[in-house]
């Protein structure tokens, strides 16, 4: 089976996605994501003008062999740029293989390992009260395991909390916003949260925390240590993950279990994080990690060292992410949560998918190769519009980790 186009659709329902579809002469599509996140069009660029016109007339089923020639082949390798277009290509083949076999992408990549994939839900408020109560909402529909996010008094806007944006200066589409960011009052509140939920939900609830890069390696293990009575599922992203040794300093002081990855997009990325075992899970997404192949190649590595994966899910990867995690996280041994944050109903329109979630758990269902697709049609009513992700300042206006 040969390809004999891929096309790059971009397209904004909610939020902007960039999609590659790859046609084969036997009539079969496949689909992958390649959205990069405020910088989306330098990936349909770079997929368009350089990835396409190596693809055309290639054996569809030669999946690893692409890969390599995608990653290994190109001189200026890896970079965000370049492993979301090689994964959105490998996503795409994969599901070909899928539709072309007859069967859902996991029965590929192994089989069942799991009757469902556990994944945590967000929830979040401006103060601990509002968070609690979002809190609950989640866990009566269903979850077992939730990210819990706080307001800090005095900052008007915090990771992971949602609010009004529109008295801002600027616009996400003229240039980011610039949140503000104070470490002391964070590491006092943070600990506060956690008291607080337990006491509400009692011992059985996952419970995780996303950190975002911001502190130092010291000030982690304060955060750590200062969480263990909580007993967390995770503490995520306590320091930038791009200083891998930063880890050693949190992973000696403290019990909480760590997790980082989400900008991780290849294995030399986090060797030392996975070989030293300075993490508990390590969380890249198929869309930045080389899809599927990048993700097992990362999986497998990290496996005997006993660091499980936990995938990146936010909402502004496209359901295709999703689906590619959900046949890996299916099938992989050490898998041990998903993340899902809800997408809007127009992104699921547009990408209707085999996907589901029960009890807590999530499912990719049994439609061969990925189960998910795009409707080209509604996708064209949706257009793209600049947009990038916030930025942050101290309080006295030093920049810092967003
Ligand atoms: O585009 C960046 C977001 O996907 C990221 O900030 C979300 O940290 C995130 C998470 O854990 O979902
Ligand atoms: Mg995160």
């Amino acid at each position: 089976m040969k390809v004999v186009d891929a096309r790059v659709i971009v397209t904004g329902p909610g939020a902007n996605f960039v999609t590659l579809k790859v046609e084969t002469d036997e009539g079969i599509h496949g689909v992958g994501d390649a959205t990069l996140v405020g910088r989306e069009l330098a990936v349909a660029t770079y997929l368009s003008e350089y990835v396409v016109p190596m693809l055309t007339g290639r054996d569809a089923f030669a999946i690893e062999d692409t890969w390599q020639l995608l990653g290994r082949g190109s001189y200026w390798r890896r970079g965000p740029v370049q492993t979301t277009a090689q994964s959105a290509v490998d996503m795409a083949l994969w599901d070909i293989k899928g539709k072309a076999l007859g069967v859902p992408v996991y029965e590929l990549l192994g089989g069942r390992s799991r009757k469902g994939l556990m994944c945590y839900s967000h929830a979040h408020g401006d103060t601990i009260e509002d968070a609690v109560e979002m809190l609950h909402t989640k866990l009566e529909a269903g979850y077992r395991a939730v990210r819990l996010q706080c307001g800090i008094p005095g900052l008007r806007t915090v990771y992971g909390v949602e609010r009004d944006l529109s008295e801002q200066p600027g616009t996400p589409h003229e240039r980011p916003y610039s949140e503000s960011w104070d470490t002391e009052a964070y590491l006092r509140i943070a600990p506060m949260l956690f008291e607080a939920a337990r006491e509400a939900v009692g011992g059985e609830v996952h419970l995780l925390h996303d950190v975002h890069h911001r502190l130092t390696p010291i000030e982690a293990a304060r955060l750590g240590r200062d969480l263990e009575p909580y007993r967390l599922f995770w503490m995520e992203d306590a320091v930038q993950a791009d200083i891998q040794t930063a880890f050693r300093t949190v992973r000696q002081h403290t019990t909480t279990p760590l997790a980082v990855g989400e900008v991780i997009n290849h294995l030399s990325e986090c060797e030392v994080l996975i070989r030293e075992q300075l993490i508990d899970y390590i969380r890249v997404a198929a869309v930045h990690c080389g899809g599927i192949t990048g993700l097992r190649k990362i999986a497998a590595f990290a496996e005997p060292y006993q660091v499980r994966t936990g995938c990146h899910g936010a909402a502004d990867m496209s359901p295709i992410t999703l689906a590619a995690a959900l046949h890996f996280g299916i099938s992989a041994h050490n898998v041990g949560i998903q993340e899902r944050a809800l997408h809007t109903p127009q992104t699921d329109e547009v990408f209707p998918h085999a996907y589901t979630f029960s009890d807590g758990l999530l499912d990719p269902g049994e439609a061969p190769g990925l189960g998910v697709d795009i409707d080209e049609a509604l996708a064209a009513g949706y257009e793209y519009r600049r947009s990038y992700l916030p930025v942050a300042r101290l309080r006295d206006g030093t920049m810092t980790n967003w």
